[in-house]
């Protein structure tokens, strides 16, 4: 039986010293793993599951020899929060910046460290499935389920939530310790106070949390991790299986003689107030609103299905692979022609100049919430409305210095405006 897992990291930072090459020959294979007690094939690097931890300076080259010894499937490696800058062919998107790596072949990633504040890998993983997504079975912290994070008192924390579980989004709750936002997709943002509101993650969202520690050692508290409930059953349309927990627990532990206490019961009442909105708050570079644009691309997004499976579509579009990956198409045509789309096939492409201003327009008419990620670039974001909260139809209330990141939820029949300049060809 495959079972799913979701799960959210946390993460060290990487130190500033002097560059150097850091060589990892990895293998990529299915290995068994029961972190929950219920084992399955999950993928694995050179035959362990928790992958290993890479350790890496700022200004490293990262050198990974790739070979997929998985069999039955190809693969990709996606350096999830590195936008690869000059270096799109090292993003690991198999028919878009490179071809699939099938079985039994080899590729060499050469990834250089930059100064960010978090980042985390994906393996491709093709997860083809006949019907609605499938409902994780349980939530890991760290690789694991009952985890403890031991804390020294009267200590700050900088603390790197990482989300990295496929369906659905996260809420997390740490029990009588309020957390300062100072950091999301590894843009600095100004100290954001989070209570009263709770903080949400979104599949692919990395959130830096500075937390400081009590100084009472007398007892230990619960971090509560709640899979979102209306994305996985509400706006779905279905009943959570008998059981079924959508709640996962870990413990911050001042006292390891101290007894585990229960997670917190919270109650949200109005997702659209009860969490933190992330577009409020502001970049600490104050980086003004990019203006004018060259581009305004208008998406609208419908489900559909294909071949009777769920899908979606940009314009009346659902996805079609390109025949050879789109970097290289590019790389290897006349330099005007590539300027020309209809070189690109039947893929929907949008091509822009270097240094153009690009504003995406979301409009989201699934009534259920999707997370939207941009490689390669931050965005700023102009605008995002509550849920039900219609189309684009004008700008609103847009900040002089807009929040940025990498990815972005857009809320089930709304939409999303975003701005980014393309500042990253490949060489
Ligand atoms: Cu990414």
């Amino acid at each position: 039986m495959i079972r799913t897992l979701t799960t959210l990291g946390l993460y060290g930072f990487v130190q500033q010293a002097l560059s150097k090459n850091v060589y990892l020959d990895w293998n990529i294979t299915w290995v068994t793993a029961a972190p929950d007690g219920y084992a399955r094939p999950v993928i694995g690097i050179n035959g362990h599951w928790p992958c290993p931890q890479i350790d890496v300076d700022v200004g490293d080259n990262l050198i990974v020899d790739v070979y997929n010894g998985l069999g039955n499937e190809s693969t990709g490696i996606h350096w999830h929060g590195l936008h690869q800058n000059y270096n799109g062919y090292m993003d690991g998107v198999p028919g878009v910046t490179q071809c699939e790596l099938h079985p039994n072949q080899r590729m060499r990633y050469v990834v250089p460290i930059p100064v960010l504040l978090d980042e985390f890998i994906v393996p491709g993983d093709h997860a083809p499935y006949g019907g609605l997504e499938p409902l994780p079975d349980a939530i890991l912290f760290n690789d694991m389920h009952n985890t403890k994070i031991s804390v020294k008192p009267g200590t700050t924390y900088l603390i790197h939530v990482v989300c990295m579980g496929n369906f659905p989004g996260h809420a997390l709750v740490i029990d009588d310790h309020d957390m300062t936002i100072v950091g999301m997709d590894g843009i600095a943002v100004e100290p954001h106070f989070l209570p009263p509101q709770y903080l949400r993650v979104a599949v692919g969202q990395r959130v830096d949390i500075l937390l400081t520690t009590k100084n009472d050692t007398s007892k230990n508290y619960a971090i509560w991790d709640g899979l979102d409930i209306d994305e996985m059953f509400v706006q779905e349309g279905r009943s959570p299986p008998p059981g079924y927990n959508p709640n996962g627990t870990a413990w911050l532990m001042y006292n390891e003689d101290a007894p585990l206490p229960p997670p917190p019961i919270i109650h949200v009442n109005n997702a659209s107030l009860d969490f933190l909105d992330d577009v409020t708050l502001t970049p600490i570079d104050n980086l003004p609103l990019i203006d004018p644009i060259q581009h305004q691309f208008i998406f609208d997004v419908y489900p559909t299905t294909v071949d009777g499976k769920p899908a979606y579509s940009i314009n009346n579009m659902t996805y079609n692979a390109p025949d050879s990956p789109t970097l290289y198409t590019a790389i290897y045509s006349d330099p005007d022609a590539c300027l020309d789309p209809d070189l690109y096939g039947d893929v929907n492409p949008f091509v822009v100049n270097y240094g153009d201003v690009v504003e995406i327009v979301l409009n989201n008419h699934h009534d259920n919430l999707h997370p939207w990620h941009l490689h390669g670039h931050d965005f700023q974001v102009l605008q995002r409305t509550y849920p039900y909260g219609g189309f684009f139809d004008g700008y609103r209330n847009v900040s002089a210095t807009p929040m940025r990141r990498d990815t972005l939820m857009v809320e089930p029949m709304g939409h999303f405006v975003i701005r980014f300049r393309a500042m990253n060809p490949d060489k």
